[in-house]
């Protein structure tokens, strides 16, 4: 039960993990005989995954989140050999900023006749890297080895736990084993995708003596029926037209509709101060994006002719206006802001919001707004997970608490602000921020990435991209690629029917 604890904690990042495994055909279905004798209906062949770089990258990115929620403390980490390096050597190089160690099989018989390579002294303590662990033999060898130096070896991080005892015997060894999949959550992911049937299910379970008793079920609209379980949906899967039919917020029935209207998943972050600059950029965005955000406290001129130019624009050219607030503040202070000096809620059809305040203060208040005709706002955005650098949304379980706040309440929240998809249901749209396709930050906390990172890996729906296009001389030149970059991303792994 462990790894699935720790599974709930990271559900985002596995099942980007899990979707990028299957496309890269990790899974092997047909029948495999076993080192124990047994046929297996299954075969998971992790050493396709560091042919893929993308995929190295972000097996590596997943054991360094699991290894930073650990808590534990170490001053070298240890991948053990073979198949482990390549995840050991980007995780302690690129995330964790550790130092790299190596164990060999045989001490060499020249030079220092070590037999740990890597910079440490007697005493360290030091994690272990593994890619699967079934009985967790080859752990204890390369620990016993560490021991012998001196070395401190106490938690090892591994891809994928096969339950086949090697966490049991590792802890009466002192280890404790910290797994980012185990099979359960493999055998889920692989069910709801339809990657396998519930035949299937049972042959692997039966095959490879797992104590599974039912496998998860999931209905329709992405809503698990044993809440125990952990929910995979592969929300890629759903067609923007299913999403359309399915969705509860009338924000997303209309995004939707314009999204394949115009074959668009570009949402402009239009940032300029005067409001005759944003005007003109809007109209030369109009036939591209599906959205405008603006940031209405930064434009220095900003008023009422403004805004009904802009609703004006976004009418006739259909894009919906998306004011980026981000409230925070007790539902009454939210209500007084939406209707104050800049009647927010007269002319945007979005605007986003911190979940700091709690959820008493957010949907109630929404809805009332979203309800009344007078108001053109109908949507709201949570943020998940901020694009700056060191932001406290990655704290443990904060993005995990938003997502459920939304879950609840898909009439009035009509998806994310994140980095990486966050929740199970497929209707909640994840907008990201920090896509640039040529730069990959500034010098004031911003962090850019790709489109294809964004929305092919990291499962997001809505690109929002800012200085990509406004700092550019040639913005519209630059509009066209980001749409025609995004759109192809999104429905490479879109069914038909869009
Ligand atoms: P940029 O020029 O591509 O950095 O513009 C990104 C826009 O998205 C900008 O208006 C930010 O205020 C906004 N943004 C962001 O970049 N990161 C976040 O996490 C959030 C908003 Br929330």
């Amino acid at each position: 039960m462990n790894g699935l604890i720790e599974n709930t904690r990271n559900g985002a990042l596995q099942r980007n993990l899990l979707r990028k495994m299957l496309q890269s055909k990790v899974f092997k279905f047909g029948e495999f005989q076993l080192k124990s004798g047994q046929i297996s209906p299954i075969y998971i062949d992790l050493r396709e995954c560091f042919g893929y770089p993308d995929l190295l990258m972000l097996i590596s990115e997943a054991l360094s989140k699991l290894i930073d929620s650990s808590s534990v403390e170490y001053s070298g980490v240890v991948g053990v050999p073979y198949a482990a390096l390549p995840y050991a050597s980007v995780a302690a190089g690129q995330f964790l900023k550790k130092p790299l160690l190596i164990t060999r099989k045989e001490a060499k018989s020249y030079g220092t006749k070590k037999l740990i390579e890597g910079l440490y002294k007697q005493g360290d303590q030091v994690i272990l890297i593994e890619d699967v662990v079934t009985t967790g033999g080859s752990i204890l060898d390369v620990v016993r080895v560490l021991k012998d130096e001196g070395l401190v070896a106490k938690d090892v991080y591994c891809i994928l736990d096969r339950e086949q005892g090697g966490r049991e015997k590792l802890q009466e060894a002192g280890v404790t084993l910290h797994s980012l999949l185990n099979m359960e959550s493999v055998l889920t992911f692989l069910l709801s995708t339809g990657s396998i049937d519930e035949n299937q299910w049972n042959g692997i379970v039966n095959a490879l003596n797992l104590k599974y008793s039912q496998p998860v079920r999931l209905n329709i609209s992405g809503e698990i029926e044993d809440l125990n379980k952990l929910p995979y949906v592969d929300a890629g899967r759903t067609s923007l037209k299913d999403k359309e039919n399915l969705t509860e917020s009338p924000l997303n029935k209309k995004i939707l509709s314009i999204m394949r209207k115009k074959k668009s998943n570009l949402c402009l972050a239009i940032d300029y101060t005067t409001s005759e600059q944003v005007l003109q950029l809007a109209e030369r965005a109009g036939p591209f994006v599906i959205a405008i955000k603006v940031h209405a406290d930064a434009i220095t001129d900003f008023n009422e002719d403004f805004t009904q130019k802009l609703t004006t624009l976004a009418n006739d050219m259909d894009f919906v206006i998306f004011e980026d607030r981000k409230f925070a503040d007790t539902g009454n202070t939210t209500q007084l802001q939406l209707r104050g000096i800049q009647k927010i809620a007269s002319w945007a059809d979005v605007v986003t919001a911190h979940a700091i305040q709690g959820n008493d203060s957010i949907s109630g208040v929404f809805r009332e707004f979203i309800a009344d005709p007078a108001y053109r706002l109908s949507g709201v955005l949570l943020i998940a997970q901020l694009s700056t650098k060191g932001s406290l949304t990655a704290l443990n379980g904060y993005t995990e608490e938003v997502a459920q706040i939304a879950n609840e309440n898909r009439d009035v929240i009509s998806g994310f602000i994140a980095q990486t998809r966050v929740s199970n249901f497929s209707d909640l749209l994840n907008w990201t921020p920090g896509v640039n396709l040529d730069v990959k930050s500034d010098s004031a906390g911003q962090q850019w990435r790709g489109v294809d990172e964004a929305i092919d890996i990291q499962q997001n729906d809505i690109v929002i991209v800012g200085r990509g296009v406004t700092s550019s001389n040639e913005p519209v030149q630059q509009l066209k690629r980001y749409r025609q970059t995004a759109w192809d991303a999104l429905v490479k792994n879109e069914p038909a029917d869009n």
